[in-house]
């Protein structure tokens, strides 16, 4: 499949790995806005948000603890933001469902 983030996944193009388990993967975003953007992707190819079903619900859930875990460690104690953009709307670009974690920094709502 011509996937970046399933490439990536699978070690077939470079990233910087965060953390990595059975269900995710989490490696830098290679194009940060802020100082920490890590992004949660799942090992299973899903297309977004809008594509989810119910069998995947925990793997979400996982996602967010992931995203916690990242947090902690890298002591995001003033705050952090976890983003699914869905769509071409919401500015998704990559097609294959991933969360971000950005922080490190003061952030603005609403946002743009
Ligand atoms: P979104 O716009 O929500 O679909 O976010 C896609 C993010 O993925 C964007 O912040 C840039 C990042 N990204 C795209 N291609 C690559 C890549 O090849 N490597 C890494 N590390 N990040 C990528």
């Amino acid at each position: 499949m011509d996937c970046v983030f399933c490439k990536i996944v699978k070690g077939q193009l470079p990233s910087k790995k965060v953390f990595e388990d059975e269900r995710v993967y989490a490696f830098e975003d290679i194009n940060p806005v802020a100082p920490t953007h890590v992004l949660i992707v799942p090992k299973k190819h899903i297309v977004g948000l809008q594509e989810l079903t119910e069998e995947d619900a925990c793997l979400v859930g996982h996602m967010f603890v992931v995203a916690k875990r990242i947090a902690q460690e890298r002591n995001l104690k003033g705050g952090y933001r976890t983003v699914f953009n869905v769509g071409e709307d919401a500015g998704q670009s990559v097609f294959h469902l991933h969360l971000h974690l950005i922080g490190g920094r003061k952030m603005a709502w609403p946002p743009g």
